[in-house]
């Protein structure tokens, strides 16, 4: 029991697969959390090259013996918890199942540290969804919420349920309110990925059909996941409990992404129509890449973020190694990489 013990929610997904290989680097134990599914999918861990190196163990965040169980055993001195549904689209869908796993369960595990594992130091992972219909530019820890989805809502439960919890109980509780942060193991579902993954898949002569898109106006600034991970473990690290916004401080479009992304990948986008109407093509081939599908629209839509990471920067010493342009250059690599690897 003399190791220092991180216990990491969320270990299959991007971020966690990414935050464990940094805190193995540190010297931490790693006890990843899955949910009590049959069947896991471990692949982010293997594609990073560390899922024989942490120990997996099951917890339902939904169950509140199960999260007393395992924090009270091993006593973590650090837990992150980045388990959610965290795909806004589907917020809409299933808004009830989205507050349970992102709200009820993040009070859960407040609960447990509170009563039987004090000293553990807590990391919620935040988002900038919170700020949605932006009051001011560029979004800061003073900048007032008006999230904009069920997926927003959620978070900001957790959020001032985490700050209620630190002023309370005197926990070492804090949030990362992250802006969009990608890479090559992001869902394919998100915006980036998707593109990347459908366009490279064009490229090779792997599909015919044209990536479909919704909303190429909304703009995200967009960090690499890597970098994150490294300001989470900072603000546990830091000497007194403090929320920080991470970001680039530069905001891009969907249709700019698609742009840039084409471009790397040698296609000549061009863009004719309007609205529903419109259309990518590549101007060399006259092929169809991407269309307008009203699907991939949201009854409700985050227009434009953009983050100050000042704050972040100054206290805790953040520095990010990824431009907009060497973020997406690894995802194409990370795409052209799991078509060779197949
Ligand atoms: P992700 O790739 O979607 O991973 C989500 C993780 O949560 C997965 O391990 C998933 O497990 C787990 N999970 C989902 N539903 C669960 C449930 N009912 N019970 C237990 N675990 C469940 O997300 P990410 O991009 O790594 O993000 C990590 C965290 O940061 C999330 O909380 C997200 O909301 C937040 N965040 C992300 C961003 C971003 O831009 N990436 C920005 C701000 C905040 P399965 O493999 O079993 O599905
Ligand atoms: O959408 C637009 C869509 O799903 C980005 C999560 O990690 O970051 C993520 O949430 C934008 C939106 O990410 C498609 O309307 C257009 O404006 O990639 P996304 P997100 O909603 O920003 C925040 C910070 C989180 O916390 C979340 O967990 O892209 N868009 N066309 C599309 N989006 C998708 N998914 N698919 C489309 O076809």
């Amino acid at each position: 029991m003399s190791l220092k013990r991180a216990l990491v929610t969320g270990v299959t997904g991007q971020d966690g697969a990414y935050l464990v290989r940094f805190l193995l680097q540190q010297g931490y134990e790693v006890t990843g959390v899955v949910r009590p599914v049959s069947n896991p999918s471990f692949s982010n861990l293997e594609r990073l090259g560390v899922k024989d190196k942490v120990k997996i163990q099951t917890m339902d965040l939904t169950d509140k013996g199960s999260i007393e169980r395992l924090i009270g055993q091993i006593k973590p001195h650090k837990v992150f918890n980045l388990a959610a549904q965290s795909f806004v689209s589907a917020s809409f869908d299933c808004p009830a199942t989205t507050a349970e796993i992102n709200s009820m369960s993040v009070l859960r595990l407040l609960e447990t540290i509170r009563n039987f594992s004090p000293e553990t130091r807590f990391y919620q992972a935040s988002t900038s969804e919170m700020f949605g219909k932006v009051q001011e530019v560029p979004q800061t820890e003073l900048t007032p919420f008006y999230p904009r989805s069920p997926y927003g809502v959620s978070k900001l439960f957790s959020h001032w349920m985490t700050i209620n919890y630190r002023e309370s109980y005197d926990l070492f509780a804090v949030s990362g309110i992250l802006f969009n942060h990608e890479s090559p193991l992001r869902g394919k579902q998100f915006v980036t990925r998707k593109i990347v993954s459908h366009l490279v898949a064009l490229k090779n002569g792997l599909i015919d059909s044209p990536l479909k898109l919704g909303n190429l106006e909304a703009t995200r600034d967009w960090g690499h996941a890597d970098d994150y991970i490294k300001g989470m473990y900072l603000m546990l690290e830091n000497n007194k409990p403090q929320d920080y916004v991470l970001a680039t401080g530069r905001t891009t479009s969907i249709r700019k992404f698609a742009e840039v992304v084409s471009s790397l990948l040698s296609f000549d986008l061009v863009w004719e129509g309007e609205g529903l109407d419109e259309r990518g093509y590549d101007k060399t081939s006259g092929r169809l890449l991407i269309s307008i599908d009203e699907n991939f629209y949201r009854p409700c839509e985050v227009d434009c973020l953009i983050g100050n990471p000042q704050k972040a920067e100054r206290e805790l010493n953040w520095k990010r190694e990824y431009s907009l342009e060497l973020l997406i250059d690894d995802m194409i690599k990370g795409e052209q990489q799991l078509l060779v690897n197949k």
